[in-house]
C-alpha cells in the first residue's frame, strides 16, 4: 500500500494506512462529562469536550478506510485489586477512585462513568484496552495487539494531553511505533499544559513524535480508498 504524507511538525509524517492504528485514549465519561473523576479533581471538563467533534470525524474516516481503531479506558477492577493504594490516596479526595459518584463508582470497570462517551462509542470488533495506569502499554495487551496486527504507526487522540496521551506516546515511541498526535483531538484541562505538552512532542526533531491538526490528516487521506491489511 502506498504511503500517505501528512503536513506535520516538525516535518512531514509518512504512514501506510495498512500498518497504522487510530488510538482513542480514555474518552470516558469520567474525564469528559460533568460529575466524573475529572471534575472531582477540581477541573472544568469543557476544554476536553472540544476534542469530541474532530475525533469523531477522524474516527469515521478511519472506519470508512479500514484503518484499525483501538480504544483505551483508564480504570480498575470492581474489587480494586489492581489499584495501587498510592493512586487511591492521591489528592485526598472526598470521593476518589472506587467510591460511589453521580455516574457510579469512580473509574471502576462496568460503571457508567468508566465507559466511553456515546459520541465515540467503539464499533463492534474494535478492541477496547482497559488499563490501570496512565500509559496504555503498562499492564495491558496493547503491544501484543499492535504487533499481531502488524501495526507500526499510531494516530493518537484522546485525553488528557499531558497525562495519559503523553505517557502513552512516550511508551509507544520507546517501543518503535511512530506517533502522530492530532492536536485538536487531544485535550487538557489546562491550556498552558496543552500548549507545553504539544511542544514537547515535536521539539528536538520530534523527540516523541509528530503533531498535526486533524484537517491535515483528513486532507492527506482524501485520495485513499480502502486499506488492505
Ligand atoms: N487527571 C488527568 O489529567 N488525567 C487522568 O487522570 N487520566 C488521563 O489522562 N486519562
Amino acid at each position: 500500500m502506498a504511503k500517505v504524507t501528512v503536513r506535520a511538525e516538525p516535518y512531514e509524517y509518512e504512514f501506510d494506512p495498512a500498518t497504522t492504528a487510530l488510538l482513542v485514549i480514555d474518552m470516558q465519561r469520567d474525564f469528559v462529562e460533568p460529575g466524573g473523576f475529572g471534575e472531582m479533581l477540581g477541573n472544568d471538563v469543557s476544554p476536553l469536550r472540544r476534542a469530541i467533534a474532530p475525533t469523531k470525524r477522524v474516527l469515521e474516516t478511519a472506519r470508512r478506510l479500514g484503518i484499525q481503531v483501538i480504544h483505551t479506558r483508564e480504570g480498575h477492577r470492581p474489587d480494586l485489586t489492581d489499584l495501587p493504594p498510592t493512586k487511591k490516596a492521591r489528592g485526598k479526595l472526598k470521593t476518589g477512585i472506587g467510591d460511589p459518584g453521580p455516574m457510579g463508582r469512580v473509574l471502576v470497570r462496568g460503571e457508567r462513568g468508566h465507559d466511553i462517551v456515546p459520541e465515540l462509542a467503539p464499533a463492534p470488533g474494535e478492541p477496547v484496552v482497559d488499563k490501570p495506569g496512565k500509559g496504555s502499554f503498562y499492564a495491558t495487551d496493547l503491544e501484543l495487539i499492535l504487533r499481531e496486527r502488524g501495526i507500526r504507526s499510531l494516530l493518537v487522540t484522546g485525553v488528557t494531553t499531558e497525562v495519559c496521551v503523553h505517557t502513552t506516546v512516550r511508551e509507544a515511541n520507546d517501543r518503535g511505533f511512530e506517533c502522530l498526535v492530532l492536536e485538536d483531538c487531544v485535550a487538557s484541562y489546562f491550556p498552558e499544559f496543552q500548549e507545553a505538552a504539544i511542544k514537547m512532542i515535536k521539539a528536538q526533531g520530534g523527540i516523541f513524535g509528530w503533531v498535526a491538526g486533524s484537517e491535515a490528516l483528513l486532507k492527506a487521506l482524501e485520495g485513499v480508498r480502502t486499506t488492505t491489511r
